[in-house]
């Protein structure tokens, strides 16, 4: 059965560029329930820890500079089949193959700054919600 939790964070480029309001809007609209929520920021290792499973990509390393670049806002959101819709709300890694109306259609400049994460099982779900949030900082 799917779970019901995804984890999601804001990446540099958006919140710099001023759309925070406008995604967690999208977001909320959408059905998900924010349960976690913070403004801050990486460090380059921490980047590295956080997408270890690219350790042997080409893109890793400024995938590394890139997240560490400026603040991020994560989330941890609640919504039934969390995971799925959440992918189906932000759309393709690639803005250029985004679908309409998805997060990163509107508010991506590249395949490397899309915008937004967005889990991809719910067993990640729950690994990179832990990564950002202790127990007490949801509700
Ligand atoms: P996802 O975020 O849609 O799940 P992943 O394949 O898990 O995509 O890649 C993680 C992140 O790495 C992407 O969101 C994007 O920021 C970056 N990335 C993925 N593919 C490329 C690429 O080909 N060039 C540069 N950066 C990439
Ligand atoms: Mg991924």
């Amino acid at each position: 059965m799917a779970g019901n939790r995804t984890f999601t964070m804001i990446k540099p480029d958006a919140v710099s560029a001023g759309h925070t309001g406008a995604i967690i809007k999208m977001i909320e609209e959408a059905g998900f329930r924010i349960v976690a929520m913070k403004k801050t920021q990486l460090s380059r290792e921490r980047a590295g820890q956080f997408y270890a499973i690219h350790k042997e990509r080409p893109f890793f390393n400024d995938l590394c500079s890139y997240m560490s670049s400026g603040p991020i806002v994560p989330m941890i959101l609640e919504k039934d089949n969390a995971v799925e819709d959440f992918r189906k709300l932000i759309g393709a890694t690639d803005p250029q193959k985004a679908a309409p109306g998805t997060i990163r259609n509107l508010f991506a400049k590249s395949i490397e700054a899309n915008a937004i994460h967005g889990s991809d099982s719910d067993a990640n779900a729950e690994i990179e919600g832990n990564f950002f949030f202790s127990r007490t900082e949801q509700y």
